[in-house]
């Protein structure tokens, strides 16, 4: 019977890009998971969206000056077209934003004002900053100040990013607005808080722990120590932007971003039926206690799947749907690092193209992920997985055979007849690692299924090794077996075909019109077992179905996978080491101490001309210009002899301090001083005006 399955990933952020991170810790894994389900024939909905209210988005946006609604746009734009380049293929992929889904904020609000009416919120007043300046009040992160932890200067109202800690804003020292500078005020107002304690005492403790052992060592581990510390957590804040609170009087408020994002699920849920024109699938999802749930996360949103969105549901008492399990990943790494874009620590866009293939990443992908601790992307690995398990084994046992056809069998592939005890054992291996495949996949152990994987490629190679069929091609008395032989490994490729269709689909499509199954349906039940039609297959695609690529000669060839060379592998480490040296350079020096205008009209700049230059006698690091400051020609002396030769700055416009008083430089006089700042090689450069403006004009 075909079961209804939900899968759900992360909704991410629209406030920024994602990385391999975010790909190998939730899309992925929910993906595979997904095609594995459905091949069991399953009924299953991958649903995910942009989460796009929240603090972190309302600060960015209006630090850039755009309105809420185009900078979620952006982000959701730049979001879903990263995770279509790994063939993440959601059944919908909408958003939180009322302009993007019409159902969500009426979804959040009678969630709200059902656990307001069930008495699991508490309301309370409480002091908050405020600021004056701009009449609006600064939760999270829209204050700053120095952390009463660590004493880092620039600590978030919500969390210090240097000792990790979650604030209290209240506390912070010295706080400021970070939007206009201001110091705040402490004013009151009214928010709502859900009452996990509560939640946990009635039902989610005993539900936790019924579940024990269904749910992967991490999730259970760091549940069980955050059940024990249960608190109020506020579901509302003081913004403009958001799922207004549903209550009289509640103006301005807003419902905290992690309230209204998990329930992001259901709303592009309820969207994606009504898209389909089937809107009673609805509740038959969602409201079905036999309906299986699946959130896909990383280990940063535990406690929000395992302990808050499930009190949700169950609080709103209106039988949603609960979660059968929580898949949650660990971290992952790049080269020893935390994946980190502004510190040049990346991978940058289009790395990968034309070398690897979005199928080859998968699986690499997921021999990496961080299932059990954290887990790191290295190149070398990269190159390991591509070149040994995927062309050297996979790829390896679908040509060889691939081609044996072409070469000896014109094309045709031979019956299944008269299999003998090798073939049967064949078969049965392949059954057994197909079972193995499963059990994993049901325990969400995706890297031990590619091990299955690529266990049965290694089973199918050392059957072709053994019945040598280039030896028994060669003899009429023998040829009849070698038919045999090379038909049962067109069952292997069958069998791979099928194994990797959740982790590799284009790959897996490939083999499969290879072998003329293109059109047939896939199912994991066929694995190792004789084939349905026995009869010889004509018309198969053969070594045409793989993909073709151009070789170091020049030559249109074809291949399952191609090498990963070692000039590609030592290319990506040396750019990732020049991106975080480059991103290392001078930082901007901090602004001085701030001055008055009258301060600033004192010093007299005007615009020059360097007549000529010489090296100065005594001093290497000083060349001696004379400039054309339109009033008359002054000596300087400048400090630019590391960066410009003489020559070179006959000719140049420059900005002269003219009325610093004079001073004798190792015996010359410097009668003003030109204008410099440093380039990012440490090495002076001197600031050029514009040049239609005439020598001697004032700078102000
Ligand atoms: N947007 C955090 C994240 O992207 C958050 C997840 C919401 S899931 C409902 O990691
Ligand atoms: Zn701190």
């Amino acid at each position: 019977m075909a079961k209804r399955v939900l899968v759900t990933s992360a909704l991410p952020y629209a406030n920024g890009p994602i990385h391999f991170g975010h790909i190998v810790g939730a899309y992925l894994p929910a993906d595979i998971y997904v095609r594995y389900r459905r091949m069991l024939g399953d009924d299953v909905h991958y649903v995910c969206g942009t989460d796009e209210h929240g603090v972190a988005i309302t600060l960015k946006a209006e630090q850039q000056g755009q309105d809420y609604a185009s900078y979620v746009d952006h982000w959701h734009g730049v979001i879903a077209k990263t995770l279509a380049d790994v063939d993440i293929e959601f059944d919908v992929f909408t958003g939180t934003a009322a302009h993007r889904n019409p159902f969500h904020a009426e979804l959040a609000q009678q969630f709200f004002q059902d656990l307001h009416g069930n008495g699991y919120l508490v309301e309370r007043s409480e002091e908050q900053f405020f600021s004056e300046k701009t009449q609006r009040f600064l939760p999270d992160r829209y204050v700053q100040g120095t952390c009463y932890h660590c004493g880092y200067e620039k600590a978030r109202g919500d969390e210090c990013p240097n000792c990790g800690k979650y604030l209290d804003a209240k506390q912070l020292k010295s706080p400021t607005s970070t939007i206009d500078g201001s110091t705040p005020t402490l004013v009151e107002t009214k928010h709502w808080y859900l009452d996990l304690a509560k939640v946990r005492d009635e039902w989610l403790g005993d539900w936790f722990e019924g579940k024990a052992g269904d749910w992967k060592p991490n999730v259970q581990n760091f549940v069980r120590s955050d059940l024990k510390e249960l608190r109020e957590r506020p579901i509302t804040r003081d913004l403009p932007w958001g799922v207004p609170v549903p209550v009289d009087g509640a103006e301005g408020k807003v419902l905290y971003v992690w309230f209204d994002a998990p329930i992001g699920y259901i709303s592009i849920s309820r969207q994606h039926w009504e898209d389909q024109g089937q809107p009673e699938r609805f509740e038959e999802f969602w409201k079905s206690a036999d309906t299986e749930l699946y959130h896909f996360i990383g280990k940063d949103n535990i406690t929000f799947h395992a302990v808050v969105f499930p009190s949700i549901l169950w609080g709103a008492k209106r039988d949603w749907i609960l979660p059968t399990n929580v898949p949650a990943n660990e971290f992952f790494n790049l080269e020893g690092k935390k994946f980190n874009t502004s510190a040049g620590w990346y991978i940058p866009e289009g790395a990968l193209d034309g070398t690897v293939s979005p199928d080859a990443l998968r699986y690499a992908l997921c021999t990496m992920m961080p299932e059990t601790a954290d887990s790191e992307w290295t190149w070398s690995e990269l190159q390991s997985r591509i070149n040994d398990d995927l062309a050297d084994n996979l790829g390896n046992f679908a040509s060889r055979t691939l081609r044996f056809l072409e070469k000896f069998f014109d094309g045709v592939i031979p019956a299944w007849s008269e299999p003998n005890e090798a073939d049967e054992a064949l078969l049965a291996a392949a059954k057994a690692h197909a079972d193995e495949f499963r059990a994993h996949l049901d325990k969400f152990q995706f890297r031990k299924a590619c091990q299955a994987l690529m266990a049965l490629g290694n089973t199918a190679n050392k059957y072709y090794d053994t019945e040598q069929p280039w030896v028994t091609v060669k003899d009429d008395a023998t040829r009849p077996r070698c038919g045999q032989v090379i038909r049962a490994c067109v069952e292997m490729i069958d069998a791979l075909s099928i194994l990797a269709t959740p982790i590799m689909p284009r790959v897996a499509d490939n083999l499969r019109y290879a072998i003329g199954r293109g059109d047939q349906a896939v199912s994991l039940e066929t694995v190792g077992a004789p084939p349905s039609d026995a009869g010889e297959i004509t018309g198969a695609q053969l070594a045409s179905a793989l993909p073709t690529f151009i070789d170091a000669k020049g030559n249109k060839k074809t291949a399952l996978f191609t090498k990963v060379t070692d000039d590609y592998i030592a290319a990506q480490r040396a750019q990732l080491e020049e991106m975080a040296a480059a991103s290392e350079g001078p930082q901007p020096d901090p602004i001085a101490d701030g001055i008055e205008f009258d301060q600033f009209a004192a010093v007299d700049i005007r615009v020059g001309t360097v007549q000529t230059a010489k090296k100065h006698p005594k001093a290497d690091r000083l060349l001696v210009l004379e400039v054309d400051i339109g009033v008359e020609v002054r000596t300087i002396c400048a400090g630019i002899a590391e960066a410009y030769a003489p020559d070179e700055l006959t000719g140049k416009r420059v900005l002269v301090v003219a009325n610093l008083g004079a001073r004798k430089l190792r015996g010359i006089e410097s009668q003003g001083m030109v204008l410099a700042t440093d380039g990012a090689d440490g090495k002076p450069r001197i600031v050029e005006p514009n040049a239609d403006v005439p020598n001697g004009t004032r700078m102000k």
